[in-house]
């Protein structure tokens, strides 16, 4: 068994649990805040059999846009300094996915 992790868009997030939960899968939503832009994302935990991973990730390609952000350095935290003072454009997503073994799974 795997587990999927998937670090979305908050705007894609609706549509990929829609089409994850009708694809008969299962997932927890979970918000979340990127590190570097320090805005909201969404982390969905999605387990699944080994085989099914493949289908797991066509549906998270299919609903994940790329997006570029327009934000002030003074937001990205403390490496600011680095930038000059213009807005910076970020490129975002479509999606980060981590697939982790999972070593036991109980439904109790
Ligand atoms: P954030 O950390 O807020 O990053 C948003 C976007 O900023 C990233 O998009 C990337 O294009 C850019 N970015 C991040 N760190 C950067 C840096 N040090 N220098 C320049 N640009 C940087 P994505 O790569 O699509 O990542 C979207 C979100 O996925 C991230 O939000 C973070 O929440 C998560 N993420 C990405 N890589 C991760 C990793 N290796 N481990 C854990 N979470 C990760």
């Amino acid at each position: 068994m795997k587990l999927v992790v998937a670090i979305v868009q908050d705007y894609d997030a609706n549509q990929l649990l829609d089409a994850i939960t009708r694809a008969g899968f299962r997932a927890t939503r979970i918000g979340s805040t990127g590190g570097f832009l320090r805005v909201g994302n969404t982390t969905l935990l999605i387990g699944v059999e080994d085989y099914q991973v493949g289908r797991v990730l066509r549906l998270i390609e299919a609903n994940c846009r790329e997006r570029t952000e327009v934000v002030q350095p003074e937001i990205i935290g403390d490496i600011h300094e680095w930038y000059p003072p213009e807005l910076v454009e970020v490129t975002v997503g479509g999606a980060t996915v981590f697939v982790l073994d999972v070593e036991r799974f109980e439904r109790l």
